[in-house]
């Protein structure tokens, strides 16, 4: 049996691609803060959950939940680094520099500190990595700011990543996701469920279980293939065209 690390699985796409693993017949270290949906998630699937509390963040929690694994979730074969966040719309000029850290501090360095920390033992297993970006890291919008290079950087180091592992046999991916409903929006307004509500109203956003299900398929294909980065969106968003001053 397979196993796989899942940051940020107490909500949204970290929570579906638990499940979609479990129910594939993987093994999960669910990690996350709220450790009640964490329990919820191990009390559902039984010994094949394993819930892991910490602040991704926090590299000595980290380390300690790691060190305490069961034994038979040690070898893990699949890491998913899909905990992160936006804080906040703001432009530039008006933004809080707090929530820029604590993006770049989720985001970037805690997805990199954790990939280093587990990456000798995936060498070792010829495993694989999933980095959840976005398309924010591709393309600019207002007030995607500091959000938008934190995942700019995602999608950069998945790719020299892949090159660094050339040879390893380790499998290496990107996903970049546009829309999709999760508490995404709720925790980037502060708790704003009316504009959440509206953001997603009749757009037909993706869900977590359609990421969860790309997870799934980039984790499962023959291991000769190798997706470098994919980007999905809902058939309701595309793109729009520069703004331009004047006067
Ligand atoms: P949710 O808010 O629903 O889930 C975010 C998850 O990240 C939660 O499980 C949360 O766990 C975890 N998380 C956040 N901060 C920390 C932290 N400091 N320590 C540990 N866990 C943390 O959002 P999504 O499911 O949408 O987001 C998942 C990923 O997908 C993010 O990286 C996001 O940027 C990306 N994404 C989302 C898109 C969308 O439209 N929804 C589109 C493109 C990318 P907890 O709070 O319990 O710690
Ligand atoms: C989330 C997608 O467009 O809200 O990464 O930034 S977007």
């Amino acid at each position: 049996m397979k196993t796989a690390i899942v940051t940020g699985a107490t909500s949204g796409i970290g929570q579906a691609t638990t499940r979609a693993l479990a129910d594939a017949g993987w093994q999960v270290i669910a990690t996350g803060r709220r450790a009640d949906r964490l329990a919820a998630l191990a009390d559902a699937f039984g010994d094949r959950v394993h819930a892991a509390v910490f602040d991704v963040r926090d590299e000595a929690a980290r380390d300690a939940a790691l060190d305490a694994l069961p034994a038979r979730f040690r070898d893990i074969d699949l890491l998913v680094n899909n905990a992160g966040l936006a804080l906040g719309t703001a432009p530039a000029q008006k933004a809080d520099l707090d929530q820029w850290r604590t993006m770049i501090d989720t985001n970037v360095t805690a997805l990199v500190s954790i990939t280093h920390r587990l990456l000798a033992g995936l060498i070792a297993r010829k495993g694989g990595i999933v980095n959840i970006a976005s398309v924010a890291g591709t393309y600019p919008y207002p007030g995607g700011n500091v959000y938008g290079g934190t995942k700019a950087f995602v999608q950069q180091f998945t790719l020299n990543l892949r090159s660094d592992l050339h040879g390893t046999g380790v499998r290496v991916s990107a996903i970049d996701p546009g829309m999709v409903e999760t508490e995404f929006t709720l925790v980037r307004t502060g708790g704003d469920q009316g504009a959440s509500d509206t953001l997603y109203a009749g757009a037909t956003p993706m869900t977590a279980e359609d990421i969860a299900a790309t997870v799934l398929w980039i984790a499962t294909l023959p291991p000769h293939l190798n997706v470098n980065r994919l980007e999905l969106m809902p058939v309701s968003q595309s793109f729009a065209g520069f703004q331009v001053a004047r006067g």
